[in-house]
């Protein structure tokens, strides 16, 4: 089987979100699993490429904006794998994202794939987000024979842009869906296009297929998904267990494993970031971790911020990692400012802290609005440290209240706060439950083994005639 992966972020050469770890864990892991998979990606000025040899493997014009552009492919590997990544080079449209970059490389990989530049030929295109939504109509649109799968990560971010992107790459803009769509503005998008087009889709949990079905969650585009709804499902995303890994991240002080000495591990990681973090060094107080974007549509900052400021904040420590909207950077700097010995924010990422977070943290909170899959609780369950998370799309496949972790059901900073102070009293009075949560939290099969299976199923479904065509 053979899988060209068409993706705009890829750790560790260039990374904005978690889509950037997908890219790089599944791939790994289809490969691992007799999958040809190779990745396609723009050859952005901002990509890291970490000294590795890049070779020259093709170049080619593509005429965009009714202009002949010259693009370069590059072939580089994963860095510990030998999995070819295509890194594809315009000095005007992909070096820096513009509203032209995503048009422009959805095109570059049509043309790549119709003159078979890459002396490859897969038979399937697996596109990720609105960055690739418009592979699967120029695809169709111009009779190509490969089968294509869009995945959704985020439904929230869809890819507006004005039609002229679409004039630009030479389609005809009746193809679009927005012509039935939008009758003012006109503008096309992407996400939306994917999805119509595509021959399957799939988001990244179960239960956020599910949710995209409904207006609450469906950003607008629910009824087009509804009516799509024969060919969307639902795939629990993997983290990689080889990087993350508390036996051996190197990024931590104490190492431990669910084998290992996990409470004891635990409590010296939590003394040392108690210490790092100016706070008291204390085993009475909860150390309640958070690590994420800073965006608020998605992410419960908000919640989060007035249950913080409400509780009485001697009994808690929390330590904030996060980076995004201002706003939010502002006043979680405000408390921290504040509240020095009992809460720090970081605000600029870094993955040492981040370990060590996961690492010491008793609990994380994960008070997401609505999260399509979410990696975090799942490293920290990896870690040891139990989720407290609102009871959405991949948080509520992902963790079993009472069991490995804690779920509130409704958006309210109320329903958060009781829910960790309840979390916190188990803490306090009853050890020998938490220590049990614990355990069962860090041997939760989060492989990306098991996820990798269900995409071939997906894969062997579109290669079977009868199934989409
Ligand atoms: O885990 C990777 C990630 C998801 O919930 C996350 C999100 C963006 O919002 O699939 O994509």
């Amino acid at each position: 089987m053979k899988v060209l992966f068409a993706v705009w972020e890829l750790v560790p050469f260039f990374q904005v979100g978690g889509l950037g770890d997908v890219a790089k864990a599944l791939p790994k892991n289809l490969h691992r699993q007799g999958v040809d998979v190779r990745v396609i990606l723009p050859f952005y000025k901002a990509l890291k490429l970490h000294r590795l040899q890049k070779k020259e493997i093709k170049k080619f014009t593509a005429i965009y904006d009714g202009k002949k552009q010259k693009v370069t492919i590059f072939q580089i590997h994963f860095l510990d794998e030998n999995i070819p990544v295509y890194i594809l080079k315009n000095e005007k449209w992909l070096d820096i994202p513009s509203r032209d970059t995503f048009s422009f490389y959805n095109l570059c990989v049509y043309e790549i794939l119709k003159n078979n530049y890459l002396s490859w030929i897969p038979e399937i295109v697996h596109c990720h987000d609105h960055h690739t939504g418009l592979i699967p109509l120029l695809i169709k649109h111009n009779n190509l024979k490969f089968k294509t799968l869009l995945t959704i990560h985020n439904l929230n971010h869809q890819g507006k842009y004005s039609l002229d992107v679409i004039k630009r790459t030479g389609l005809d803009h009746s193809k679009c869906r927005v012509i039935q769509w939008e009758t003012k503005k006109k503008q096309v998008n992407f996400l939306l296009e994917g999805i119509i087009h595509a021959d399957l889709v799939n988001a990244v949990s179960p239960s956020y297929a599910k949710e995209i079905l409904t207006e609450e969650y469906g950003c607008g585009l629910d009824e087009i998904i509804r009516n799509e709804g024969q060919k969307i499902s639902g795939i629990l995303n993997g983290i990689d267990y080889d990087s993350r890994d508390p036996v051996h991240d190197k990024n931590i002080n104490y190492h431990y494993g669910v084998n290992d000495s996990p409470i004891q591990g635990k409590h010296l990681n939590k003394k040392f970031l108690q210490d790092k973090l100016g706070f008291t060094v204390s085993d009475d107080i909860p150390l309640i971790g958070f690590i994420g974007r800073f965006e608020s549509k998605q992410k419960g900052l908000d919640i989060m911020h007035k249950m913080i400021r409400r509780v009485n904040l001697q009994k808690f420590q929390f330590v904030i990692l996060g980076q995004g909207e201002i706003e939010w950077e502002d006043q979680f700097l405000w408390l921290a400012s504040f509240y020095k010995k009992n809460v720090a924010y970081i605000s600029v990422f870094d993955k040492k802290i981040a370990s060590q977070i996961y690492a010491a943290s008793d609990f994380l909170l994960v008070p997401s609005r609505f999260e399509p899959c979410g990696l975090i609780q799942m490293i920290a369950m990896r870690y040891g440290t139990l989720p407290i998370a609102r009871e959405t799309g991949g948080l509520k496949d992902s963790i079993i209240d009472g069991v490995d972790g804690f779920l509130f059901k409704k958006y309210s900073s109320f329903d958060l706060e009781m829910v960790m102070k309840k979390a916190v009293a188990i803490w306090k009075n009853d050890k020998n439950k938490i220590n049990e949560m614990i355990v069962n939290a860090m041997k939760k099969d989060f492989t990306w083994d098991k996820s990798a299976r269900e995409y071939i199923k997906l894969y062997n479904k579109l290669c079977s005639p009868s199934e989409t065509s």
